[in-house]
């Protein structure tokens, strides 16, 4: 525990009430420097108490007592409502600190939560990540990861491993007997569920990350398909510029817009044609690396174009069916529905689903707003956000860290199967549980932790 106290505003500036917490081994004593009790005092409150206070020539407060370790720090801790003047904010934080406290840094509050063994790290970062959810998809993995689910998880795996870890340091023990205590096959079975456990979790990143920072999907086409249309039509916004000049839109414009809980983040693009204009040759690479990026490709093909078939087939070059989802789109149906081009369009889809591969195509008139409803529907299925269970990686680090645990005990696994002796396997089954240990905090550093609490807000 550290013997310093900390206090800083809990709430952002505006609103009618703001909290100053404290907390800390003078947080009580602190608080009652400052505020005057009608009856009793902080330190002497029993168990958690709700006080009505004076801050003398400032303000009338509330104050929520909690005593160590229930508290959320685990030290003596206290939050002090006031009204929400900047004045008289600063004033109590002024007068918190003459009495020998400090000002938090950001995530100290957590940091110290973590340190006193109230949640692990990732439930820490969690914390951060509930703070900031926008979305009922963020929301509810940050509170998954918050409530332990995920921790539980990879605790089973670590388990399982200190397990395997245990049956070959019994071997060790018994080598020169020339000994073998475990079953080799029983052990590679326990490797293998592992891996494919660590392989699971660090996969679901796409869709975690996806989750937290929203689906990237790149809306693509010949010039003039409409997809500008269609990304206004989406936003309900005039965001892009539209007009019947082909090569309009030159640079990307990006924006996010939520659909059914999800956050998806549309990447407007320059139509893909051969082009001698420098600038737009730029545009056209940019596009295609953005679909390259893209979880979801939009391909937009103008029904009432000359050229629905050569347009497909330089959507389809573009994406790669293995790794994105695409969504074939026959953009302007209300022009009068083009008979010969929607049979194209359906013959190259159903040439794709012949290769083992669904592509979803649909008539749409991005103008009207045709067929726009089913697109959002579909957008939010093919994203697979809502049948992902709620344990998802959302974190870069977890996801590397994963990584590495997967290839230190594909390692084992190999050396297993070679007859390597039980004290070389365990260096390498050692990296994976450090591996697993860095995302729950198990072990850290102060470099990792500085750098994960930093980018709390203060006060939380
Ligand atoms: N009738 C009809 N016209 C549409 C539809 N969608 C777009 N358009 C028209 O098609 C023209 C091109 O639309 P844009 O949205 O600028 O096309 P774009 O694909 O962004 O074009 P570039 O930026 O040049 O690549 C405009 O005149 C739009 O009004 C539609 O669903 N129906
Ligand atoms: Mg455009």
């Amino acid at each position: 525990m550290t013997s310093e106290t900390i206090c800083a505003p809990a709430t952002s500036p505006g609103g009618a009430i703001a909290i100053v917490r404290v907390s800390g081994p003078s947080a009580l004593a602190a608080v009652d420097s400052v505020v005057s009790f009608r009856r009793g005092s902080a330190a002497s409150a029993a168990g958690f108490s709700i006080r009505f206070g004076v801050v003398r020539d400032l303000d009338e407060v509330l104050v929520s007592v909690f005593h160590a370790p229930r508290s959320y720090t685990g030290e003596d801790m206290a939050e002090i409502s006031c009204h929400a003047s900047p004045y008289i904010v600063s004033g109590i934080l002024d007068r918190l600190c003459a009495c020998g406290c400090r000002l938090a840094a950001a995530g100290e509050f957590t940091q110290r939560a973590f340190l006193n063994g109230k949640m692990d790290l990732a439930q820490a970062e969690a914390v951060a990540d509930l703070i900031s959810s926008c979305t009922s998809a963020q929301h509810r993995v940050a509170l998954s990861q918050l409530k332990g689910g995920y921790s539980a998880e990879l605790a089973e795996i670590r388990k399982t491993l200190l397990e395997f870890s245990a049956l070959l340091e019994l071997e060790l023990d018994f080598s020169e007997e020339e000994l073998e205590f475990a079953d080799r096959r029983k052990l590679d079975e326990i490797l293998e569920r592992a891996i494919q456990r660590c392989d699971a979790l660090a996969d679901s990143f796409r869709i975690g990350n996806a989750v937290r920072n929203g689906v990237p999907v790149a809306i693509v086409g010949a010039p003039n398909s409409g997809k500008s249309t269609l990304l206004n039509a989406l936003l309900n916004d005039d965001r892009a510029i539209v007009s019947d000049i082909p090569g309009t839109t030159r640079d990307t414009v990006e924006e996010t817009c939520v659909i059914d809980g999800i956050l998806f983040r549309f990447i407007d693009t320059a139509g893909i044609r051969e082009s001698g204009d420098e600038i737009e040759r730029l545009g056209i690479e940019r596009a295609r690396r953005k679909a390259a990026e893209a979880e979801i490709v939009l391909g937009l093909v103008d029904l009432c174009g000359e050229s629905v078939e050569e347009d497909a087939e330089r959507i389809l070059e573009m994406v790669d069916l293995k790794r994105q989802k695409l969504v074939l789109l026959g953009n302007k149906v209300d022009c009068g529905m083009c008979n010969k081009n929607v049979n194209i369009l359906n013959n190259i889809v159903s040439c794709i689903d012949l290769q083992g591969v669904s592509v979803v195509s649909l008539p749409v008139s991005a103008k009207q707003g045709i067929g726009l409803d089913y697109l959002r529907r579909e957008l939010v299925s093919v994203s697979g956000i809502t049948s992902a269970g709620d344990i998802l990686v959302t974190n870069a680090r977890h996801a590397a860290a994963l990584r590495e645990a997967s290839s230190a005990l594909s390692a084992v696994r190999a050396g297993l199967s070679s007859g390597l002796p039980g004290d070389l396997l365990t260096i390498d089954l050692h990296t994976a549980l450090s591996s697993l240990g860095t995302i729950t905090g198990a072990i850290s550093t102060d470099e990792v932790l500085g750098q994960i609490f930093s980018r709390f807000c203060v006060g939380k």
